[in-house]
């Protein structure tokens, strides 16, 4: 199935042959453009980057790469091949044919889900709009482009499945994905981590680690739904997605280069030194990290959860890779649980939430492991390391609970005395931000932050992939 670009909007659900959903996705198309205009990167309107566009939804050459000014990026809506008589791989439907239309009875669970998947796509980007003017490099900076401009398609992808499927409730819903913003006071977007500003790039490589990350994972358990539309159009986001945590992980692999070279340098991990030599010290890292991790797991929803429960049940929401599991309906097995009370043992449907957040710790521990094994090579004792899943949470069972990083329960006043020292201070932050001063030199690269191994698509690191001019 290849896709058509000689469409208005680009799409492989043929969308020449549904009159009345073309012209709904036609009438919002500029609403999104304006939108995007308004709360994106609209400093860069004439910039001509080096992009990768979708010309296929196989997972072999799918991508084509080339400048591009991004407000005529050709968002599109690109499902993933159908997968002949698929059957639902989970829930009470277990082994049912997957349904092509959304059953009327859990209409409104599928359309608040699609909704709070959309909701994150443009609320990134209104986080990062800012971003561009401080760049470290070129590259980095078409990096942030390239994610900027997927996450729009993104919410394309959400927005074609509320238009398609969803009626009027739909397409007042698509309208309401353009109008919360960001921190907004009034409309804020829907999930706490998406109001959180992003104003420094060591924000950014936190976030497209930690937060895509557990967008990696939402997308793996909708790419199971019983909804197959749903499903394909996830499979295919999630081609997208590897390259947004690859930001992540190399970004923040870099900073951690820099300055353990301005460490080796001064033969010292003082991290005033290091401060003063323009490299951010690993403490700070870690304080970075401790607040976008815990950020990130509030996202997962509650341990315990009805909801959760239901969309396992009606077959919306399976688990990342359903098939690594033996067990698809989960009506008889208990999961054990850790809660501030002790051990508690609940249904496996109702911790779901919690399953998927297991997977998703596991799968942090990666990259962290990476940027430890370069602190041992480099000699020094200091090692990063992952908070616990109790500490700092404003979501689920361990809201209110005073716990530091390594989840040890402590009085409320000395929690109170040192939270200040587990996470980005006002003066971190302000450092941070003193050091973001815009590089954009082709192959050159601020202080703070060591080149990447490669450059994109086997072009050399010094190509000037954003034409600022
Ligand atoms: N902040 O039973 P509960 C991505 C709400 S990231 C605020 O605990 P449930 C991306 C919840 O909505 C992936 N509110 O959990 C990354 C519910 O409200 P209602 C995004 C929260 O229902 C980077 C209530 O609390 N995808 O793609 O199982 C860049 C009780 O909920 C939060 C999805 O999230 C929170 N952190 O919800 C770009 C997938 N957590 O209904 C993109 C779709 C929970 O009582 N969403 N609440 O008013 C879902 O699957 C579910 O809605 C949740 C968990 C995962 C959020």
């Amino acid at each position: 199935m290849t896709i058509d670009y000689s469409e208005r909007i680009p799409n492989n659900v043929d969308l020449a042959n549904d009159r009345t959903l073309q012209r709904a996705l036609e009438h919002w198309q500029p609403r999104f453009l304006d939108w995007w205009r308004e709360m994106g990167p609209h400093d860069f309107a004439a910039a001509d980057v080096y992009l990768r566009t979708a010309v296929g939804v196989d997972a072999q050459g799918w991508a084509s790469y080339g400048a591009v000014k991004m407000p005529e990026y050709r968002w599109g809506i690109f499902l993933a091949e159908p997968i002949a008589d698929r059957t639902i791989g989970f829930g009470d439907y277990y082994g049912k044919p997957a349904w092509q239309q959304v059953p009327g009875e859990f209409r409104s669970q599928f359309r608040r889900i699609i909704v709070t998947q959309g909701d994150t796509e443009p609320a990134s980007v209104e986080q990062q709009h800012l971003l561009g003017h401080t760049c470290p490099s070129l590259y980095d900076l078409r990096n942030l482009f390239q994610v900027n401009v997927e996450e729009g398609r993104h919410l394309w992808a959400m927005v074609y499945l509320l238009h398609a499927h969803f009626g009027r409730d739909g397409r007042e819903e698509a309208e309401e994905l353009l109008s919360r913003h960001s921190g907004d006071v009034d409309k804020p977007r829907i999930l706490g981590t998406f109001n959180e500003p992003i104003s420094d790039w060591l924000s950014f490589f936190m976030f497209t680690y930690f937060t895509d990350r557990d967008g990696k994972f939402q997308l793996k358990s909708l790419a199971e739904s019983s909804f197959d539309p749903l499903a394909r159009t996830c499979r295919f986001m999630l081609t997208e997605e590897a390259h947004h945590m690859f930001v992540g992980e190399t970004g923040v692999g870099r900073v951690v280069k820099r300055t353990l070279e301005v460490m080796k340098e001064l033969g010292t991990d003082d991290p005033s030194a290091i401060r003063k030599h323009g490299a951010v010290d690993l403490p700070t890292i870690q304080r970075y990290m401790n607040f976008w991790f815990t950020s990130s797991l509030d996202l997962f929803g509650s341990e315990v959860s009805s909801n959760a429960a239901s969309s396992f049940a009606n077959g919306i929401k399976g688990r990342p890779d359903e098939g690594q599991y033996e067990d698809h309906v989960c009506t008889e097995t208990s999961y054990e649980l850790e809660t501030p009370q002790g051990k508690e043992n609940v249904n496996l449907r109702n911790a779901m939430n919690e399953v998927m957040r297991s997977s998703y710790i596991k799968d942090c521990e990666i990259g962290v492991k990476r940027w430890n094994m370069q602190i041992q090579r480099a000699g020094f004792e200091f090692r990063l390391a992952l908070p616990s899943p109790r500490f700092h949470r404003s979501i689920g069972a361990w809201v209110n609970v005073p716990t530091d990083p390594r989840g040890k329960a402590m009085s409320q006043e000395e929690y109170d005395r040192l939270l200040p020292s587990w996470l980005p201070s006002e003066g971190d932050r302000t450092f941070v931000k003193s050091l973001m001063q815009r590089v954009i030199e082709p192959g050159k690269m601020a202080g703070w932050i060591a080149p990447p191994d490669r450059g994109i698509n086997n072009l050399p690191v010094a190509y000037e992939y954003v034409q600022l001019r």
